[in-house]
């Protein structure tokens, strides 16, 4: 096209301007990667500026998200709400140019990126979704039609949560995500071979993708040629593997001290003469954004009018679907969770696992648009919805998702499925495996997105399996994340609560903390006590000498042990407290009111660490060791959590208060 050589210098000298004022940044992939933004978005890219959150527009993913100058550059160039004030204050206090693309923070950016590999697994996520909405609307296509994309780097690739991606997306024949990869072959700390060797193309072609190259990643006809190749793709996705140079231009480049360092004003001036582009720092002539209106601008604006368009005429023909998904394309489910809101009333003892598979299955015939899966533990986490079928390139209509041993790569797909819109989802996992996933839920919680974790066996009771498969620690490391709700109920009416709240959730993502052994129903356990993470479930008789505060199958324990202490004359209250982030919102009188007595006279009991727990007690009952293999209920006396020894304990410490 005319300007091409223009455009990619002004994209380039304004990133490398935009990291010299900031005087911090990654200038490296950002130099290297501007062919390939420009050529996508000046002749691909289906996205209208005026409407960034339009549901049927191309999905773009900076995995590389240290590259972020290059994506604000592109959209201040694609006329989205970034400006050149904007672009000048990158990485500032408040700017909307934060340090690494942040989802809801930046009109365009699609993702938040900047944990190396996530990107691609947020991409595949909403590959995922595009074919699933399709699948679920009548005439989905109409509805539902567009490409996802996503660029990486070597450090993405490096990173094994792409694995996990890239065969997932390679068994679902996911034909419409493109991934480009910068191959520079430079990452922060020196050239690439230091550290893999492996044929990128190979593996690639043995996960089932379609494999493309691009010898001169400043060629954009032959990036152009990649990417009409790639989509016509039938039934694999494509990467276009592209050459490029890091730092391109610059006196250092092709090597790592270009990866993430401002270049500073002799060498961006040096690479500014190098790429013929003679204007101050800055400014960025017209013919620039000329090309892009008339192009990325006046195809995306295009496009969405044809959508809505279209959409009119499929609300006439379908009425009620259409309504239906203009309900749920925000994630916002809860004015459709109107049946479900009594508790589940049960007599007999039942895993909180359990209950969640059985309410799992109620809650799935009021949400059409909930899917959700497991890493192959399914049949032990019981998030299987027993009507449905399972997901796969020949049933896209299929609610159950099979992820695969594949735990971190899962919370990635969840993240992208839900940052698309119109679905939602849940995933399983066992609580102690949690780690694997753990940076997946934190860019959830970043990204404010609902995101509902099903982890079962919950603690050292799990038994037979041993300290390599019982949580410890993992309710601390959860609990401590921001805009994360852990709840851990105590039996199936808490069970209920906990999903119908997570469901409700619109911005927070939530953690159910299950257990594998059977757990008495509580007779006051309620709905209203879990939305508000702690309350009364077991009063004192008269007044209240000392308070039990429990979670889980441990809140069942600590009312045994408020009988026998009463048969010795002591009163105490159990206070249930199945959501600490939720009991933390209370106001402090409220929270004293609840618990009745003083710190001092406070015990906590959760078989886990008891890490977090002195904050509202001076006292616990936890475990802070690893566990041991043998039948449940022997590891859990073992370790000593009986209704006794809790007892006595209470006993001890009101003594030694004396
Ligand atoms: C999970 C994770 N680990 C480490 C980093 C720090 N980091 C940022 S970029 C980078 C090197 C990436 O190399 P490459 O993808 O080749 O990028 P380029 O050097 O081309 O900019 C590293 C280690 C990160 N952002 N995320």
């Amino acid at each position: 096209m005319k300007y091409d050589n223009l455009c990619v210098a002004a994209i380039r000298s304004t990133c490398l301007d935009g990291i010299d004022k900031a005087n911090s940044g990654h200038p490296g992939m950002a130099l290297s990667s501007a062919p390939i933004l420009y050529t996508l978005f000046t002749r691909h890219l289906v996205s209208d500026p005026t409407h960034p959150k339009w549901v049927n527009r191309d999905r773009f993913v900076l995995s590389a998200g240290h590259a972020s100058m290059l994506l604000y550059t592109m959209l201040h160039l694609g006329g989205y709400n970034v400006t050149k004030q904007d672009l000048k204050s990158f990485r500032q206090l408040g700017s909307k140019t934060p340090g690494h693309p942040e989802f809801g923070h930046t009109s365009g950016v699609d993702a938040t990126a900047g944990p190396l590999g996530q990107g691609i697994g947020q991409a595949v996520g909403m590959a995922v979704a595009e074919t699933m909405l399709q699948a679920q609307y009548p005439e989905g296509d109409k509805l539902f039609n567009h490409y996802t994309y996503c660029l990486c780097g070597d450090g993405c690739l490096e990173e094994g949560i792409s694995q996990e991606a890239i065969s997932f997306a390679g068994v679902q024949k996911l034909n419409k995500l493109v991934l480009f990869y910068d191959f520079n072959d430079v990452t922060l700390d020196g050239p690439l071979s230091n550290s893999s060797v492996e044929n990128t193309a190979e593996r690639f072609d043995a996960a089932g993708w379609n494999v493309i190259k691009v010898a001169d990643g400043n060629d954009c006809d032959a990036i152009d040629r990649a990417i009409i190749s790639a989509k016509s793709s039938q039934d694999k996705p494509s990467i276009i593997i592209v050459n490029t140079i890091i730092g391109y231009g610059t006196p250092n480049q092709g090597t790592n001290k270009v990866h993430g360092s401002p270049i500073g004003f002799d060498g961006s001036q040096k690479a500014k003469e190098f790429y013929h582009y003679d204007y101050p720092s800055f400014e960025i002539p017209e013919e620039v954004y000329l090309t892009f209106r008339s192009t990325f601008n006046a195809r995306g604006v295009k496009s969405f009018k044809n959508y809505e368009e279209t959409f009119a005429t499929y609300k006439k023909n379908h009425q009620e679907e259409a309504n239906y998904l203009e309900t749920v394309i925000n994630n916002d489910v809860s004015s459709l969770l109107l049946k479900n809101t009594d508790s589940i009333a049960t007599e007999k003892p039942e895993a909180s696992r359990v209950a969640s598979g059985h309410i799992l299955n109620l809650f799935s015939k009021e949400l059409k648009n909930l899917v959700g899966g497991s890493a192959d533990v399914a049949s032990s986490t019981k998030t299987m919805m027993n009507d449905e079928s399972t997901y796969m390139p020949s049933n896209r209509a299929g609610r159950n998702m099979n992820f695969g041993v594949r735990e971190f790569g899962m919370a990635t797909i969840q993240n992208g499925m839900l940052l698309h819109g119109g679905l939602r989802t849940y995933i399983g996992g066992f609580l102690v495996f949690s780690d694997y996933l753990k940076p997946a839920i934190r860019l959830a919680a970043l990204s404010n997105l609902p995101a509902i974790y099903v982890f079962t066996h919950d603690s050292i009771a799990l038994g037979e399996d041993g300290p390599t498969h019982q949580p410890v620690e993992h309710l601390a490391m959860l609990r401590s994340m921001p805009n994360v709700n852990v709840v851990r109920p105590a039996d199936t009416c808490e069970t209920n609560a906990a999903w119908k709240l997570a469901l409700e959730s619109t911005s927070t993502p939530t953690c159910l903390i299950l257990s594998r052994q059977n757990l008495a129903p509580i007779f006051d356990t309620n709905y209203e006590g879990v939305k508000q993470g702690g309350y009364v479930v077991s009063k004192e008789r008269e007044k209240v000498e000392f308070t039990l505060v429990a979670s889980g199958s441990e809140v069942n324990l600590a009312i045994e042990a408020q009988k026998l202490l009463l048969e010795d004359g002591i009163d105490t209250r159990v206070v249930s407290m199945p959501s600490m982030y939720s009991f933390n919102k209370l106001p402090e009188e409220e929270k004293e009111e609840i618990f009745g007595a003083k710190y001092e006279n406070r015990i906590a009991v959760e078989m886990l660490s008891a890490f977090g727990w002195y904050r509202y007690a001076k006292h616990t009952m936890c475990q802070d060791e690893f566990g041991a293999s043998a039948p449940g209920n022997e590891v859990v006396a073992h370790f000593g959590f009986t209704a006794n020894n809790l007892k006595n304990k209470v006993k001890d410490i009101l003594n030694s208060n004396k």
